[in-house]
């Protein structure tokens, strides 16, 4: 018996590093029999074949968090990623991509990349979402600016990277390890479009407890099943405001002694986050079936 995680699986193997080893493993019929898919990420118990030296899954240890887009087990950190230029940085994708991060309860980084094509344009939103409150980090695979810091931050979590196509998440990832060999430019999207439309997913071990998944997930930017009462709570910077609201339930639309509108108008919340603010939650409210 060993214990490992599962860092890739497909068509039925699951492969489990052990620490020393990667070992090809098949899941126990139980595990179907139940309706339990074992996940990459998964911490896992298993059972070796002293004669072929593979495997076979026993057991699964209890997940600390899933994400459905990618499917990965026990992810702590989202990574995400916007450039400055090609494509243009988007903060309706960006401040998205925070509330999934928040709804998945996962630890968010904000990466800004390309920072070489306009330091002070990256410089700008830096500084913004810094001032919010989150933890930044201005990069650039051209000249290396911030590649051994995000390398620091990386270790000892399970880091998913998420953002636009095109802003270098890949490229990152080879700045930091080389040996990962991710492909990288536009051409790979087109030639996944084909056949192989289902890409796999895989984590990449940087280090003993570090690990990287480049899958490029979040394509839905389904917010549906938020909360509405709770969606504030996803912007901390709205949130914080929001305990001086004359209302506990105020969504801060146009609620008497609303603090946030009175904040948005005196430019204390950034006109960009209440705008992004008011359109989820206009578009949660919409879609709401009851
Ligand atoms: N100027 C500049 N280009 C970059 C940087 N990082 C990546 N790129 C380029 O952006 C393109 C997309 O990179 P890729 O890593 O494939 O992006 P991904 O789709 O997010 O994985 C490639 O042509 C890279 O060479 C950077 O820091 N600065
Ligand atoms: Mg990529
Ligand atoms: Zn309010």
């Amino acid at each position: 018996m060993a214990d490992g995680i599962i860092i890739k699986g497909i068509g039925g193997f699951y492969y489990v590093d052990t620490g020393y080893n990667i070992i090809e493993c098949r899941a126990r019929g139980l595990f179907r029999e139940q309706k339990i898919e074992p996940l990459v990420g998964d911490r896992v118990s298993i059972r070796i074949n002293k004669d072929d030296g593979r495997g076979y899954i026993e057991d699964i240890y209890p997940r600390n968090t899933v994400l459905t887009r990618p499917p990965i087990a026990n992810v702590t950190q989202l990574i995400i990623v916007m450039s400055i230029d090609s494509p243009k940085i988007n903060l309706w994708f960006l401040d998205r991509l925070i509330v999934i991060g928040h709804d998945a309860n996962l630890n968010i980084i904000i990466c800004i990349n390309k920072s070489d094509i306009d330091d002070e344009m990256a410089n700008e939103i830096i500084n913004m979402y810094r001032n919010i409150g989150y933890e930044t980090i201005k990069t650039s695979t051209k000249t290396k600016e911030g590649i051994d810091k995000l390398y620091c931050l990386l270790q000892n979590q399970i880091s998913v990277f998420s953002g636009p196509s095109g802003v270098g998440k890949s490229s990152l990832l080879n700045a930091i390890n080389p040996n990962l060999n991710l492909r990288t430019g536009e051409i790979s999207k087109k030639l996944s479009r084909g056949k192989h439309t289902t890409r796999h997913v895989e984590l990449f071990k940087l280090q003993e407890n570090t690990y990287v998944s480049d899958t490029p997930g979040f394509s839905n930017l389904d917010l549906n099943h938020i909360d509405a009462n709770r969606l504030d709570t996803y912007f901390i910077d709205i949130y914080r405001s929001s305990q001086q609201c004359k209302f506990s339930n105020c969504l801060h639309i146009n609620e008497p002694d609303c603090n946030v509108i009175n904040e948005v108008k005196n430019n204390k919340i950034y006109k960009s986050r209440y705008e992004n603010y008011v359109s989820i939650l206009n578009e949660i409210k919409n879609n709401r079936r009851f």
